[in-house]
C-alpha cells in the first residue's frame, strides 16, 4: 500500500512540474554514452544490456528478471535483475532486484555495492542512477562526460544466457526427480523412504546421544555453505524454483553447499485446500529423493507438522490425522510406519559458526547443547523448538530478545550470528522477514507463499535473504523436450 501511495504522489507530482522530470526517450542500437547532461529512458523488455561503470569500465548486466512461463497468464513482473557478468553464472551470489518504482544509485562509497557488483572504490559515491518505472528505465550518470556507457546484449546467446542458464538446471533436476516429476508408485516409495531412514541413522554432522543414536542437533562445519528453505507446506513448485536459482544446485552437485529444509514442508496452507494430501506426499517424495542424491548435504529439521499428531490442526480440519490415513490407504501400513521413524529420528537444530536455525523458536528454558542433542522424549524441548512462537500480549510463553541471545551463547556462537526460524508467517505481502521485533540478525523465513519464494543463503561467511518469483515449475519441467528432441 505505501508503495502505491508512493506512486501516486510521485504521478501528482511530475505532472505538476513536467520540466524537472523530463527524460529523453532513446531506442538504443548500439553503444551509448551517458552523459550528466540529460536523463535517458529506455524499454528494454526485449534483450537485456550492458552498463560500462564510469571510471573502469566495470562490465555489469542488467536483465528482465527471467521467467520460464510461457503461458499468456504469466504475470510479466516488469522487474530487472542487475549482478556482476563475472560471478553470476559460477557460484551462489547475490544480485540486485530493480522492481517498478525502484532507484539505485551506483557508486564505490557503499560497501554492499562494491561486494555484490565488484565495483571498485575508485568509483564515484554518486556515479549512475538506474530507475524502473513501469518497466521503463531511467539512466542518468552523475559525472563529468564522458560517463558511464550502456550497450544492448543483441547477440542470440547473451539474449537468452540467463534463461539457458536455468533451463540446464531443469534438465539436472529432472534427472534427480525422475521424468516425470509425480508422484512414486507405493514400492518405489517405501524402498526410498526406508534408504533415507538407513542414512538418518548413521546421518554425517549428527552428534550421538547418549544412548548412541542421532542426536538433535546437526553440526555443519565451518567451511560448508548453507543455503536455508523455510516452512513449504506442499508447495512443490517452491522448492522447485529455489532448486532452479541461483547456482544452489550447481554448488549441492560441486559438494560444497549444505540444504537445510527448517521441517513443515507438508500440509497445505492459506487458500489451497487443507485436506489435500497428495501434494504433501509428493513433496516428501522429493525430499527423500534429495536426501539419497546428497546424503551428507541435504538436512531436514523437524517441524511440528511433521508429526502424525492430532493436535496438528488448521481451520477444524485435523492436518495430522488426515496425513496418516492417507499414507495407510494410498502407501500401506508399513509406509506409515516408516514415516513415523523418519520423524523420530529427525534433528531439531541445524548450526554452524555462521548461522543457526530451527524450526519454530529459540528454547525459552534454559538449555544446552547438550540438552539439545539429547532431544529424544524431551516433550516440551520439541514443544519449544519446534512449535513456539514470539512473545506478545497474548503469547507470555513465547521467545523474546534474550531467548534469541541465549540460544547463540548455548551454541557458543558470535553475538551477530543469524538466527533464523520458520513456522510463523508474519505479514501476507512477504516471505521472509528481517531484524524480526527489533532483535538484530534474528529472520523468520516462510517459504510457502504464492508469489515469491524466501530462503536464506550463504556468500562468504555470511548468510543473506534471497527472494524469487514463484513460477509453475512442475509443469514447466514435465513439459521440456526430452534431450532427442532438442
Ligand atoms: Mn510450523
Amino acid at each position: 500500500m505505501a508503495r502505491f501511495i508512493r506512486k501516486l504522489l510521485k504521478k501528482l507530482f511530475k505532472s505538476a512540474f513536467p520540466n524537472l522530470f523530463w527524460s529523453e526517450e532513446v531506442n538504443i542500437k548500439d553503444t551509448y554514452q551517458l552523459s550528466d547532461k540529460k536523463k535517458i529512458k529506455v524499454h528494454i523488455r526485449d534483450y537485456p544490456f550492458q552498463i560500462n561503470l564510469y571510471p573502469d569500465d566495470k562490465a555489469l548486466h542488467l536483465y528482465p528478471e527471467p521467467s520460464l512461463n510461457c503461458s499468456s497468464d504469466s504475470v510479466a513482473t516488469n522487474s530487472y535483475i542487475l549482478f556482476d557478468p563475472d560471478s553470476f553464472y559460477s557460484d551462489i551470489c547475490r544480485f540486485y532486484r530493480l522492481q517498478d518504482d525502484d532507484t539505485i544509485t551506483l557508486g564505490g562509497s557503499d560497501p554492499e555495492q562494491r561486494a555484490i557488483l565488484n565495483i571498485s572504490k575508485k568509483t564515484p559515491a554518486r556515479t549512475l542512477s538506474i530507475s524502473n518505472e513501469d518497466g521503463w528505465l531511467t539512466f542518468k550518470s552523475h559525472v563529468p562526460n564522458p560517463g558511464s556507457s550502456i550497450s544492448p546484449l543483441f547477440k542470440d546467446k547473451k539474449v537468452k544466457r540467463v534463461v539457458n542458464w536455468r533451463q540446464k538446471k531443469l534438465r539436472r533436476l529432472r534427472e534427480i526427480f525422475g521424468n516425470p516429476i509425480a508422484l512414486l508408485p507405493p514400492d518405489e516409495a517405501i524402498a526410498l523412504l526406508q534408504k533415507v531412514n538407513e542414512i538418518l541413522e548413521h546421518e554425517k554432522h549428527r552428534p550421538r546421544d547418549k544412548d548412541g543414536r542421532p542426536g538433535g542437533v546437526v553440526a555443519l562445519p565451518d567451511e560448508s555453505t548453507t543455503v536455508i528453505v523455510g516452512d513449504l507446506h506442499a508447495k512443490v513448485d517452491n522448492l522447485l524454483v529455489v532448486l532452479s536459482q541461483n547456482n544452489f544446485l550447481e554448488a549441492l552437485d560441486a559438494g560444497r553447499a549444505t540444504l537445510v529444509i527448517i521441517g513443515d514442508a507438508v500440509h497445505p496452507e492459506g487458500d489451497t485446500a487443507l485436506d489435500e494430501m497428495v501434494s504433501s506426499m509428493l513433496m516428501m517424495d522429493l525430499i527423500f529423493k534429495l536426501k539419497v542424491h546428497f546424503p551428507k548435504q541435504v538436512f531436514y529439521l523437524r517441524g511440528n507438522h511433521d508429526s502424525f499428531s492430532e493436535e496438528i490442526a488448521k481451520h477444524g480440519i485435523p492436518q495430522g490425522l488426515l496425513w496418516e490415513k492417507t499414507l495407510r490407504k494410498q502407501r500401506g501400513k508399513a509406509y506409515k510406519k516408516e514415516m513415523s521413524r523418519f520423524y523420530e529420528l529427525l534433528p531439531y537444530v541445524a548450526y554452524s559458526r555462521h548461522f543457526v536455525a530451527c524450526h519454530a523458536a529459540p528454547p525459552v528454558s534454559s538449555t544446552s547443547l547438550g540438552k539439545i542433542i539429547n532431544i529424544r522424549n524431551n516433550r516440551k524441548l520439541y514443544n519449544e523448538l519446534a512449535d513456539n512462537r514470539l512473545r506478545q500480549a497474548n503469547r507470555p510463553s513465547g521467545y523474546a530478545k534474550s531467548d534469541v541471545k541465549r540460544f547463540r551463547k548455548c551454541l557458543d556462537l558470535a553475538k551477530n550470528t543469524p538466527v533464523i526460524v520458520g513456522h510463523t508467517c508474519l505479514s501476507l505481502d512477504d516471505t521472509l522477514w528481517e531484524n524480526v521485533n527489533d532483535i538484530e540478525n534474528h529472520y523468520v523465513v516462510y517459504s510457502s507463499d504464492n508469489r515469491r519464494v524466501g530462503l536464506m543463503a550463504q556468500v562468504g561467511d555470511r548468510l543473506y535473504p534471497f527472494r524469487y518469483p514463484v513460477e509453475s515449475m512442475m509443469s514447466i519441467i514435465n513439459a521440456l523436450p526430452g534431450e532427442e528432441e532438442k
